[in-house]
């Protein structure tokens, strides 16, 4: 039934909400959507979503052959899609509406070191734009010498009764290997379909294809469909993983990617996300500086969690207000917020070299590069 999950007193601004999303495209964070919808969280926090399992992470550095490095990496990015893509069903009921973040907002945090992964592995984020809202993030285990760096950015849509969110931006993960040399592979984002609007249940489906293309030429291209299509179940995924210069595919990979998969070549499974993840250490809020997610975004996500939205509301337009100050002060002044931790770049050398390697398609793309000045610097 419409509107099923909805509480009665939001039913009419959920109804207006999904009227104003038809004809809708550009940045969906900044529409005001009705209380049920609204997460305690900051979009911030997302990349952390990258590394929740470290140790498969730490691992593509163990690989012995170029093949077996190229798998650790599909393997550890399909692992990461269950967490990115459906823990606020599982943590909250349904997908939500993130807090729209502040520019330059930041979030640190880390997962210590084990025997299994080697090193302490570190997150630093930032918010980089607001209009239109970009993150970009930096992850990286020292001790393995595996790096990721990315910006995050979507430019979303409505059709047929779901919001189509396509993702901007791309992420670059480097391994440094005991010869010396470095291994770089460029990481493509998959479109999102956000269903279940009509009943106030919003749940996201992967769709359409991404890549992972190494410098060394394995290709992995990740294929994704909903219901109905290869198995027939929610979450599917096939991903072909290719030699350089040969079109024929030496591993099929085919599962759920929010569960498990196997490679239809050895019939072995291939990755297992029904284990418990590790959620990143953050410090407390009263030692965070003000720019930092949870710190700034406290009254606000108190007010949500306590079903106080007005003291929520309030609290968000102290925000919003302080940030539009900021921005008339600095016109007026001449001047221009400076980032804290990356530096932009009107083209990534990387993906300029490894995205010709499969005709990624735009062409070149920005790209934020880190300032190697986080806090564990
Ligand atoms: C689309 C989305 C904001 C962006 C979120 C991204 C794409 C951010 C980068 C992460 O690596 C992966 C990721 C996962 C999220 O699924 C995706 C969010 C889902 C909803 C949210 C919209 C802006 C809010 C839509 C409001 C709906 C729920 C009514």
């Amino acid at each position: 039934q419409a509107g099923e999950a909805v509480p009665a007193a939001q039913k009419s601004s959920w109804t207006s909400f999904l009227k104003s999303l038809a004809g809708f495209t550009g940045d969906l964070s900044s529409m005001t959507a009705p209380p049920f919808i609204l997460s305690p969280t900051s979009l911030t926090e997302f990349p952390a979503y990258w590394c929740e399992r470290p140790e498969l992470f730490a691992m593509i550095a163990d690989g012995k052959t170029e093949e077996d490095r190229a798998l650790a990496v599909l393997r550890w990015f399909i692992s990461t899609l269950k967490g990115q893509y459906t823990s606020r069903n599982e943590s909250m009921g349904s997908e939500k509406k993130p807090l729209n973040p502040v520019l330059g907002e930041l979030f640190y945090g880390y997962w210590p070191e084990s025997k299994e992964r080697g090193g302490k592995t570190t997150l630093v984020v930032e918010q980089v734009s607001h209009h239109p809202p970009i993150t970009a993030y930096r992850i990286a285990n020292d001790a393995k010498g595996v790096v990721l760096t990315g910006h995050n950015a979507q430019k979303t849509s409505f059709s047929g009764g779901s919001i189509i969110v396509k993702q901007v931006g791309h992420a670059v993960l480097t391994v440094a290997l005991p010869s010396g040399e470095k291994e770089e592979y460029l990481i493509t984002l998959p479109r999102l379909r956000i269903d279940g609007l009509w009943y106030g249940s919003p749940y996201i489906e992967l769709a359409e294809t991404s890549f992972i293309q190494s410098s060394t030429g394995w290709l992995s291209t990740i294929e994704y469909k909903g219901k109905g299509y290869f198995s027939g179940k929610s979450h599917s995924f096939k991903a072909t993983v290719t030699p350089a210069n040969v079109s024929q595919s030496t591993h099929v990979i085919e599962g759920t990617w929010h569960t498990t998969s196997k490679d239809n070549r050895t019939n072995a499974q291939f990755h297992d996300v029904t284990t418990p993840k590790e959620e990143v250490t953050v410090t407390s809020i009263d030692e965070q500086g003000e720019w930092e997610s949870r710190r700034l975004w406290h009254g606000v996500a108190k007010g949500i969690r306590e079903g106080d939205f007005d003291s929520a509301a309030k609290d968000k337009s102290r925000i919003e207000n302080e940030q539009r100050q900021r921005r008339r002060d600095e016109t007026a002044a001449g001047t221009k917020w400076e980032l804290k931790h990356f530096e932009h770049i009107d083209s990534c050398p990387v993906y300029e070299r490894l995205g010709k390697m499969f005709s990624a398609n735009p062409p070149t793309e920005d790209a934020y590069v880190y300032l190697n000045n986080g806090p564990d610097a």
